[in-house]
């Protein structure tokens, strides 16, 4: 392989997928398994953790499984602790675990609100923090965040996913200041409007947002979670050792769009 291409190579690297029995962290994990990362993988109760681990059996990728909860720092850390003991300690860790609640704001419960940014935001700063020693002592780490469009932008129904998702962008930033003289780079992946279940409601047929979306999209498309795969292995790799506290967003140009005149 060229010197350059085999810089993306995630040969001999162990990664940690948050939240990735489906949609955007089943694909990037898949991705990571293909440029050769081992791959371990959380979710919320055993049930997904299962129908995880046979979704990656019949991509013919052997996965570590694990139930966890990313907003519950003690079994976080007992996570990481399993993992380091059963598979070896963390090279690359993905943020993806999160939750949206769509409703007004001013309808939303303060506890809804804390349920979101508790997922959101403190999940990653909780999974973050259990990784990062060890990262140091190996001197070398990858900490992607998944963020948002609701990193940047905001619309009705999502104050709470947007002040999360905008505080995981300066998080981000964060991590990348405090750890960069480790060789740890921490950067995040925005990805658009992207065809999983969390958007599924949106993508109904007929529902406005969907059209909406289309119109908003330069590339006039719903993004799908393959649209994903090479940029997250790009941070995730060697190729990307000089970027960090960059929010890289997969989004079709919508960020950089005013929308067609009408
Ligand atoms: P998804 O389909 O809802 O998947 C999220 C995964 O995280 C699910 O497996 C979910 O389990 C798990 N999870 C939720 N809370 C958890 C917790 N406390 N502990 C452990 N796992 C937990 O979402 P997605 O569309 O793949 O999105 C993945 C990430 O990308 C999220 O951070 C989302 O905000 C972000 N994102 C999505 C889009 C998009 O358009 N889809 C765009 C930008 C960013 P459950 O099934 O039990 O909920
Ligand atoms: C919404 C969508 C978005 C996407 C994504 C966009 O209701 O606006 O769910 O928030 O999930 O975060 O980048």
């Amino acid at each position: 392989m060229s010197k350059v291409l085999n810089k993306f190579s995630l040969e001999g690297k162990i990664a940690l997928i948050t939240g990735a029995s489906y949609g955007i962290g089943f694909a990037i994990a898949t991705a990571y398994a293909d440029a050769g990362a081992t791959i371990c993988f959380n979710d919320i109760n055993q049930e997904l953790v299962d129908r995880g681990l046979k979704s990656y059996e019949e991509l013919g990728i052997k996965a570590y499984g694990y139930v966890c909860d990313v907003t519950d720092e003690e079994k976080v850390n007992e996570l990481v602790a399993k993992i380091e003991k059963e598979v070896g300690a963390i090279d690359i860790l993905v943020n993806n675990a999160g939750i949206i609640k769509r409703i007004p704001m001013h309808e939303m419960s303060a506890e809804d609100f804390r349920k979101v940014v508790d997922v959101d935001l403190n999940a990653p700063f909780i999974v973050a923090k259990a990784v990062i020693p060890s990262m140091i002592k190996k001197g070398h780490g990858k900490i992607i965040n998944v963020c948002s469009m609701m990193s940047e932008l905001g619309r009705e129904t999502v104050s709470a996913y947007a002040a999360a998702k905008g505080g995981l962008k300066m998080l981000t930033k964060n991590i990348a200041s405090e750890y960069g003289e480790y060789n740890i780079q921490c950067n995040g992946i925005g990805p658009g409007y992207i065809e999983t279940p969390q958007t599924a409601p949106l993508r109904v047929p007929g529902h406005p947002f969907n059209s909406f979306i289309i119109s908003k999209t330069p590339a006039a498309r719903w993004g799908t979670t393959e649209d994903l795969m090479g940029p997250s292995v790009f941070l995730a790799s060697d190729a990307s050792d000089f970027v960090n506290g960059h929010i890289l967003y997969v989004d079709g140009g919508i960020l950089a769009y005013i929308g067609k005149q009408p």
